[in-house]
């Protein structure tokens, strides 16, 4: 089942989408998520120069081979746009073995675990009631689990806020990153209120989750952890920068509140510590960041180990296939924990259509052969790229600080 063709395609229906086709010898297609927002075409031209070159012949059967080729093969191994695009490559060489065989990769991974896919939506606001008016929404849809962001009130802006009734927030809003100010103390003073709000008018029947966007020093992330403790939260979300591991300890002396990380992470390598220390309590790796359904579960895995559960990153900047493979991995792992979803805006779906669907809280998907995602790629050349940046953040003094 030879490759005879490995193409990029990169389209901006609404927001900056990279997807690699692998087309073989016989005619299947498969399809990989390579989108790394803010960084696209980097990862667009990784594939296109160094790794498309290198599949052509190979036997698309090899997943095992093709990702160790990729992976140990590379002297320069590891980070994020090395990782996304052998995350394209697996989840690509997943969507062909399913289409050959006639199954859904889930199948292939050992069946079903579980019915559906439990995920949390993001609700925020421009203020405390704004933000609790769009939580209510997501639980009359039926979600059991909300994200909640709303607007420091002291601060100008604050990022992940959605700009209106209805309308849900973009991760990447100006051509060149916007700056906007950063308080942490306005932050942690503000933080419970939101929270306890939240407990008081919507009740304790759901779960709460929130995103600090890896803005802590690790005392400071203990301090937000207890004061949020009376309002049992899911978890709190990247609550210190992530490359060091070693300050999730200091996090845990001090608090209950479960701990969430890992959305920016590349390999098992970013997490060994993490995991192995049972420092968090939920690992935010995502299929198309982290090489993939292959790499992926192998991380989920050694998580299982210590009790450690999933809870994969599911932003608008994954695009519907890197959502898709990452539903069948849920779908199939003993220690699924959750699964971010914030949706796709139109157009969006001109350029995707899905076989999952929303149903009762839950994403199902269905027994489409595959990942179960089609591109057209003609409504795809009708979007093109557009440079697009996430915010920074700097202090009152100008200093830059953390993500
Ligand atoms: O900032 O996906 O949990 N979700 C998030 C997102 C990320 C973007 C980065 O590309 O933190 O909003
Ligand atoms: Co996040």
């Amino acid at each position: 089942m030879k490759i005879v063709g490995a193409d990029v395609i990169v389209t901006c229906p609404g927001r900056n989408y990279v997807t690699l086709k692998i087309t073989t010898e016989d005619g299947v297609v498969g399809y990989g998520d390579a989108t790394l927002n803010g960084r696209e075409l980097s990862v667009d031209a990784y594939l296109r120069e160094h790794v498309c070159p290198l599949l052509i012949g190979r036997d698309a059967r090899r997943i095992n081979d093709i990702w160790q080729y990729l992976y140990r093969g590379a002297y320069w191994r590891g980070g994020p746009v090395t990782m996304t695009a052998i995350g394209a490559v697996d989840v690509a060489l997943w969507d062909i073995k399913g289409k050959a065989l006639g199954v859904p990769v889930y199948e292939l991974l050992g069946g079903q675990a579980r019915d559906g896919v439990t995920i949390y939506g993001h609700a925020s606001g421009a203020d405390i009631d704004e933000a609790l008016a769009d939580a209510a929404s997501f639980l009359e849809r039926g979600y059991r689990a909300v994200r909640l962001q709303a607007k420091i009130p002291a601060l100008d802006a604050t990022y992940g806020i959605r700009t209106g009734p209805g309308l849900t927030y973009e991760p990447a809003t100006g051509d060149r990153p916007v700056e906007e100010v950063w308080d942490t103390g306005a932050y942690l003073d503000f933080l419970p209120s939101l929270m306890a709000a939240a407990r008081e008018q919507l009740g304790y029947g759901f779960h709460l989750l929130h995103d600090c966007h890896h803005r802590l020093t690790p005392i400071e992330a203990g301090r937000l952890g207890e004061s949020l403790e009376p309002y049992r939260m899911f978890w709190i979300e990247d609550a210190t920068p992530a490359e060091d591991q070693a300050a999730f300890r200091l996090i845990r002396q001090h608090t209950v509140t479960p701990l969430a990380v890992g959305e920016i992470f590349s390999t098992i390598w970013d997490c060994q510590v993490l995991i192995g220390e049972r420092l968090v309590d939920y690992i935010r790796t995502s299929v198309p960041h982290a090489g993939g359904i292959s790499h992926v579960r192998r991380i989920f895995d050694h998580a299982d180990l210590y009790g450690v559960r999933t809870g994969s990153h599911g932003a608008g900047d994954i695009s519907p296939i890197g959502i898709a493979a990452a539903l069948h991995l849920d779908l199939s792992v003993p220690n699924f924990g959750i699964q971010e979803y914030m949706g796709h805006l139109d157009p969006a779906g001109e350029v995707f259509t899905t076989s999952y669907r929303y149903e009762d809280g839950l994403l199902l998907l269905g027994d489409e052969p595959g990942i179960g995602v089609q591109v057209d790629e003609a409504a795809a050349a009708r979007y093109p790229y557009i440079p697009r940046y996430l915010p920074v953040n700097r202090l009152r003094d100008g200093s830059m600080h953390d993500w």
